[in-house]
């Protein structure tokens, strides 16, 4: 076994823990300092996860360790700067989602990533999770045809604002956050898009952006596809944080429905298969599907380090996925399709 890569972690809030805890279960790596611009965060981290090398400025960090590659858990606001600043020092660079506040922002990360020849991946894990990974192997098999009709679903009540206390106070909400993920695992699993259109609303009053949306889809091979999410749906049991998905094809239908199952029904019949993610160590009830993807998405960035590889959420790629973002809030907006190419 080669000596394991040598990272650093940057942003050590709320979604951070589980990076750091999956960072501890990968040989492959060790996280040999973090970065957070509150020091008070920093002990808190440093001591738990026993990292004892602690910056409360990414151009000290940067200047003073020697690293295989940077994970940056920030908010967006920061995102642009301190992955310029990783390509600045050569570094390799995994960038939470959503990737860039624009896509002038992206482009220019990407660009800055291609132009320092250091690899760029966004840590955009929805697609990583087992259940959509067995949806995506399932499709493949051929046994329900040609896919010619999808949906990609998240609908919930779950408070996601006392973890998140910032997701309340921003402009854009649903679509921004979280419709990020579901559209990715739309792209993921029929292909990319050439137009979209979006409606959207507020139902809860007490924050700023809109927590409904409903968008439809065309995807290059002529696939349709609805892809919907809202914060304001409740339902028991509660899903959070289950993605359904639903796909026609010419010889049969797939859906993955709440508790993970997945049923295939074709002229041959139907079979319904248990697809739950696992219960790492570290991880905890409803969050586990997303903790277990965190895992999955930090090995495959290793590998594709370790190989030269483009990771599969490149930074190149997200940029399709944030175009979608894109699209569909000026869809949203003015009612109208809205073609990938406009964006
Ligand atoms: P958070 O506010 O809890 O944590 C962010 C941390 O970054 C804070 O501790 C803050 O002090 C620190 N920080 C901000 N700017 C910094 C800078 N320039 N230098 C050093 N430290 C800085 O936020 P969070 O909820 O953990 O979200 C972080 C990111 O993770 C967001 O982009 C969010 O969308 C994303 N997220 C992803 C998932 C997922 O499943 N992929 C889930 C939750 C959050
Ligand atoms: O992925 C996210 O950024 C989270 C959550 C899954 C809760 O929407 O905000």
């Amino acid at each position: 076994m080669s000596t394991p890569l040598r990272g650093a972690v940057i942003g050590c809030g709320f979604f951070a823990l589980n990076q750091l805890h999956a960072w501890r279960d990968l040989p492959d790596a060790t996280i040999v300092a973090i970065c957070d611009r509150d020091p008070a965060r920093l002990v808190e981290v440093g001591d738990a996860f026993d990292i004892a090398t602690r910056y409360t400025d990414a151009a000290d960090l940067f200047a003073r360790e020697r690293l295989d590659f940077v994970d940056i858990a920030t908010t967006v606001p920061s995102h642009r700067a301190l992955v310029e600043l990783a390509a600045a020092h050569c570094v390799p660079v995994i960038c939470q989602k959503p990737f860039a506040a624009s896509m002038a922002d992206a482009r220019a990360m990407v660009a800055a990533c291609d132009a320092a020849g250091v690899p760029l991946m966004v840590h955009e894990n929805f697609r990583w999770q087992s259940a959509i990974l067995a949806v995506k192997a399932a499709i493949e098999t051929g046994r329900i045809g040609q896919p010619f009709w999808g949906r990609v679903s998240f609908r919930s009540a779950y408070d996601v604002f006392s973890g998140q206390p910032y997701l309340a106070t921003g402009s854009r909400f649903i679509i921004e956050d979280l419709g990020i993920h579901v559209l990715d695992v739309a792209r993921f699993l029929f292909g990319d898009v050439t137009r979209l259109t979006a409606r959207t609303r507020r139902v809860n009053p007490a924050i700023a952006g809109e927590d409904v949306a409903t968008m439809m889809l065309d995807h290059v091979d002529g696939l349709t596809s609805i892809v919907d999410c809202s914060y304001a749906t409740r339902l028991a049991p509660e899903p959070f944080p289950e993605t359904f998905v639903e796909v026609d094809g010419s010889l049969g239908t797939l859906r993955l429905s709440q508790g993970y199952r997945l049923t295939i029904t074709t002229v041959d019949g139907t079979s319904v298969e248990d697809v739950s993610p696992p219960l790492l160590p570290w991880a905890s009830r409803p969050w586990h599907n997303i903790q277990e993807s965190v895992m999955l998405i930090q090995r495959h960035w290793l590998a594709a380090l370790r190989t030269g590889t483009e990771p599969a959420t490149s930074g190149r790629d997200n940029l399709k996925t944030l175009a979608l973002v894109e699209a569909a809030y000026a869809g949203a907006s003015e009612e109208r399709w809205v073609a990938t190419a406009e964006i």
